[in-house]
């Protein structure tokens, strides 16, 4: 109770601007303390303000430089700035994060700007709630604007980019042809591409060869811009077609409709997530249903026939739902 009521207070101190408090409510929706409903109710009057910008791509194609170069022109119109910089946790990727720290160093100075990294543990489906957790803390902090780098490489990472407002998709000339984007399901989340590294070879027929196949692609004006970030070049304009896009989202309602789709899939998705937990603990403590699984196990029993006999059987469910332990609307995550 005591540690709940401190989350509370946390979050009152974060929404008055104590700018100490959001590291630290940060760290609890991180560690999925039980305290992130209690969080989460707090704040949520206070969501639904900030832009959420996604960049993601191919490790190497420069998105942290592109992240970077957009938190400078981002600052300069007085806009602040939250970056949640999605990796994953493989052992070869410290070395990235620590060259993004050293190049994001001049940001830490500035309390307009706000940079968390976080690491996906692999592809199991709990993180990116814990991301949308900290994107939203962000967005009640006041930020304008959150720029959500993740690596485009599995579905987790594209999971987490869908809970942007935008997505911006960054490919290098290097990184072959058009068709290797495609092929990672890039071309499905794309609003905007870059094509940065334009200093090297072959970026004007990358262009060429994304726009053909963009164009295929029925109602949607998807730009694509040229981009040479370690330069700062083509940033500008790579804001401008953010702005252009946000503006259109913003008169045909397609934000809303973004934003609504992703609450539905949110609260089904958490309520899922609960409903299993909650099951999965029934299934390891009554006696019944683990003489149905032994059945099962044994080939003695098939599975769809076990699930019938639970399903069809109103006092199993009944058990089940009042059994002790953890209320539903209670349990963590
Ligand atoms: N030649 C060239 N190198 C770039 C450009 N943009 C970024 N880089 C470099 O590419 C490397 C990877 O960039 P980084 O932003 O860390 O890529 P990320 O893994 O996608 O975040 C760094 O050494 C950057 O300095 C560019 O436009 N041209
Ligand atoms: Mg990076």
């Amino acid at each position: 109770m005591k540690r709940r009521q401190s989350a509370t207070q946390l979050a009152e101190r974060m929404l008055a601007g104590d700018s100490l408090a959001l590291p630290r409510l940060i760290s609890l929706v991180e560690g999925e303390s039980a305290a992130v409903a209690e969080i989460m109710r707090r704040i949520a009057p206070h969501t639904g303000r900030a832009y959420c910008v996604g960049v993601t791509g191919p490790p190497g194609a420069g998105k942290s430089t592109v992240v970077d170069k957009l938190t400078v022109l981002m600052r300069q119109r007085g806009l602040s700035v939250g970056i949640v910089a999605v990796d994953p946790s493989s052992p070869f990727t410290g070395g990235a994060l620590l060259g993004d720290r050293i190049r994001m160093q001049q940001h830490y100075l500035d309390p307009g700007v706000f940079i968390r990294s976080m690491a996906t543990r692999g592809s199991h489906g709990g993180l990116p709630g814990t991301v949308q957790g900290v994107i939203k803390l962000l967005d009640a902090s006041g930020r304008d604007v959150i720029l959500v780098e993740t690596v485009g490489v599995g579905q987790t990472e594209l999971d987490v980019v869908n809970t942007a407002d935008v997505v911006i998709v960054v490919v290098t000339p290097e990184s072959g042809d058009a068709v290797q984007a495609m092929k990672a399901g890039l071309f499905e989340i794309a609003d905007i591409f870059a094509i940065n590294k334009a200093d090297r070879e072959g970026a004007q027929r990358m262009k060429a060869e994304l726009e053909a196949i963009l164009a295929m692609k029925p109602g949607e004006s998807i730009a694509v811009v040229l981009t040479e970030a370690h330069r700062g070049v083509g940033i500008e304009e790579l804001y401008q077609e953010l702005e252009r896009y946000r503006r259109a989202q913003e008169e045909n309602g397609e934000l809303e409709r973004r934003r609504r789709h992703r609450r539905r899939e949110e609260f089904l998705e958490l309520l899922q997530r609960r409903i299993r937990r909650r099951f999965l603990d029934f299934a390891d403590k009554d006696g019944q249903l683990k003489a149905l699984t032994e059945q099962v196990v044994a080939g003695e029993l098939d599975p769809y026939s076990a699930c019938a006999r639970v399903l069809g059987d109103r006092h199993w469910l009944d058990k089940w739902l009042s059994q002790e332990g953890p209320a539903l609307s209670e349990a963590e995550g």
